[in-house]
C-alpha cells in the first residue's frame, strides 16, 4: 500500500524561499508514490492574530503557491485545514493527552512568546493541534524543515501514549527533513531560521518577489568577513546558506560551487546567485498568476476537502470508540 504524507503550511504572510526549500520543494518529490495531503494550515495561523481580509488572501496565495510550484490537485489532495472540522475535533482530544510540560519545552513557542505581554493560549497548545493533523490520515512521512523536529516528536510520543492506553492505533509517522536546505537561514542575521513573519521584508525572499528585487536582496544580504565561497557553516553561517540556496536552487552540489568561485570574491557569487533565483522563481510565478486568474481554485479545494474529510471522519470515529465515547444512536 502506498505510504501516506502529511503536510502543511501555514497563511500567516508571503511563502519564502526557507519555505519552499525546506518543505515544498519535498511535498512535489513525494506525491509521485505517496498519498498526499498538503494543507493550508488556517488553524495554525489563528495562534498569532491575523487581519481577516490578508488571512482570506494569503490562504487563496498559500494554495496556489503550492500548484504552482508543482503539487498536483490530481493526485495530491489540496485543502483548507478549517474545511474538515475533524482536525480540530482530534486537536482536543489530543489536547487532553499532551502533559503541560511537553508544551513548556517546546523552542517554536518560546520563540514566538518571548517578549510579548500578552500570548493566545492557542499558540501553547498549537503542537497538539498538529499532532491531530498528522495522526488523522495516520500519515507515515512528514515533509518539513528542521524547526519542526520537536514537534514531530511529540506527536510520536502522543500516538505511542494513545496506542498503549487504548490499543493498537495510530500509525507513528516519521519525519522527512531535507539534507541540505532543512533550516535556510534569514538574509540580514545568519544566525536566525529565514521566516515569512519577520517584520523586514529584506530578510527573506519571498516566492512572489519581483526579479529586481530578489537580486537587490541578494545584494545587500550580509556576508560573513573574508572572501572565499566555502561551506563551513560553524565559521561562515552567511555564505554557507547562501551557497546551500544555490545548490537547492541550480542543483549543483555544495563542492561544485566552491569549485566554481574559488579564488574569487563575493560579488560574482552573489550576482550569479541573483540570476539562479530569478531563473526559478519566474516561472513559478507565472504559473502562479495563471491559477490565480483562472478562478479553478475554489473548485480543487473544495475536492480535496471532501476526500480529506471521508478519511479523517473513519479516524475520529475510530478515535472515539477507542475512548469510550457513547455512539450516536
Ligand atoms: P512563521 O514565520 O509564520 O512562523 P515560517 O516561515 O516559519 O512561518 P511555517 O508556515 O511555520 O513557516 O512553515 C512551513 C514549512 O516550511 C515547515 O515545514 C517549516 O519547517 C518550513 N520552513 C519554514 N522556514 C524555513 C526555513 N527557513 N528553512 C527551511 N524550512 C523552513
Ligand atoms: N507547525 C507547522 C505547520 C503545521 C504542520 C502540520 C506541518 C501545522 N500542522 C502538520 C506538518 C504537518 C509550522 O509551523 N510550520
Amino acid at each position: 500500500m502506498a505510504k501516506k504524507v502529511l503536510s502543511g503550511i501555514q497563511p500567516s504572510g508571503s511563502l519564502t524561499l526557507g519555505n519552499y526549500i525546506g518543505a515544498i520543494k519535498n511535498f512535489v518529490k513525494l506525491q509521485e508514490e505517496h498519498e498526499c495531503y498538503f494543507m493550508v494550515v488556517d488553524l495554525h495561523a489563528i495562534t498569532v492574530s491575523q487581519d481577516p481580509a490578508a488571512l482570506r488572501e494569503n490562504s487563496e496565495s498559500v494554495a496556489a503557491l503550492y500548484l504552482a510550484a508543482g503539487i498536483n490537485p490530481q493526485i495530491s489532495n489540496v485543502y483548507m485545514q478549517s474545511h474538515v472540522p475533524q482536525h480540530a475535533e482530534l486537536g482536543w482530544i489530543m489536547t487532553t493527552l499532551t502533559a503541560m510540560g511537553e508544551l513548556e519545552r517546546m523552542t517554536q513557542f518560546k520563540d514566538k512568546s518571548s517578549g510579548k505581554d500578552s500570548v493566545g493560549a492557542g499558540l501553547f497548545v498549537y503542537p497538539s493541534l498538529m499532532a491531530a493533523d498528522i495522526l488523522i490520515y495516520n500519515a507515515d512521512l512528514v515533509p518539513v524543515g528542521e524547526d519542526q523536529k520537536q514537534h514531530l516528536e511529540l506527536t510520536r510520543d502522543l500516538a505511542g501514549r494513545f496506542n498503549h492506553r487504548f490499543g493498537e492505533f495510530f500509525t507513528v509517522p516519521e519525519p522527512y527533513i531535507p539534507e541540505v536546505g532543512a533550516r535556510i537561514m534569514s538574509l540580514d542575521d545568519g544566525t536566525k531560521k529565514m521566516s515569512k513573519s519577520n517584520p523586514n521584508p529584506g530578510s527573506y525572499i519571498a516566492l512572489l518577489d519581483p526579479p529586481d528585487v530578489i537580486r537587490k536582496k541578494i545584494s545587500r544580504a550580509t556576508t560573513d568577513s573574508g572572501r572565499e565561497v566555502i561551506f563551513d557553516p560553524a565559521n561562515k553561517p552567511e555564505i554557507s546558506n547562501l551557497m546551500s540556496i544555490y545548490a537547492e536552487c541550480s542543483g549543483m552540489t555544495l563542492q561544485q560551487i566552491a569549485d566554481r568561485y574559488e579564488g574569487q570574491m563575493y560579488g560574482g557569487f552573489k550576482k550569479d546567485l541573483g540570476e539562479v533565483l530569478v531563473a526559478t522563481l519566474e516561472p513559478l510565478q507565472q504559473k502562479y498568476q495563471e491559477i490565480r486568474s483562472s478562478g479553478a481554485l475554489s473548485d480543487i479545494l473544495a475536492e480535496g476537502a471532501e476526500r480529506a474529510r471521508g478519511v479523517a471522519a473513519q479516524t475520529l470515529a475510530g478515535v472515539k470508540e477507542k475512548m469510550g465515547f457513547l455512539p450516536l444512536r
